[in-house]
């Protein structure tokens, strides 16, 4: 399903520019227009799923498969490996979660931090 109204079915589609990290059938990834660190990007189904609030237990499959990717997509992108390097995935969830698009997707972030170094 898609959303002709949806800034990321926009994105999917190819409607409006992004820097593409990842495509399958389902599964769509793309940097971050705002970064918060040296790495980090965004992991989106094609399904038009507004938000963490909207999936369903027939949505299990393909939430599992978005999570069993992230860990590849992270290390291609310039994460280090676990457990000295390592990536934070986070999925705001409406007004009180911090969500500004209404598309579910995981924030993939990481990347190298010197300063945690001893
Ligand atoms: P959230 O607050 O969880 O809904 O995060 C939405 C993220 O989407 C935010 O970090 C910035 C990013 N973003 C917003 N508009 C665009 C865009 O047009 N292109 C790209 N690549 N990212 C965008």
């Amino acid at each position: 399903m898609h959303d002709p109204n949806c800034l990321f079915c926009k994105i999917i589609a190819g409607q409006i520019p992004s820097r593409k990290v990842y495509e399958d059938e389902e599964l769509f990834a793309f940097h971050d227009i705002h970064p918060w660190a040296p790495v980090h990007f965004l992991l989106v189904p094609k399904l038009h799923i507004p938000s963490m609030a909207q999936v369903q237990p027939e949505h299990a499959g393909l939430l599992g498969r978005m999570m069993a990717l992230a860990p590849r997509l992270a290390l291609e992108q310039g994460c280090n490996p676990y457990p000295d390097g390592g990536f934070r995935v986070v999925v705001n969830t409406g007004l009180e979660g911090g969500q500004e698009i209404h598309h579910l997707h995981l924030h993939i972030m990481g990347g190298p931090r010197p300063w945690l170094k001893g």
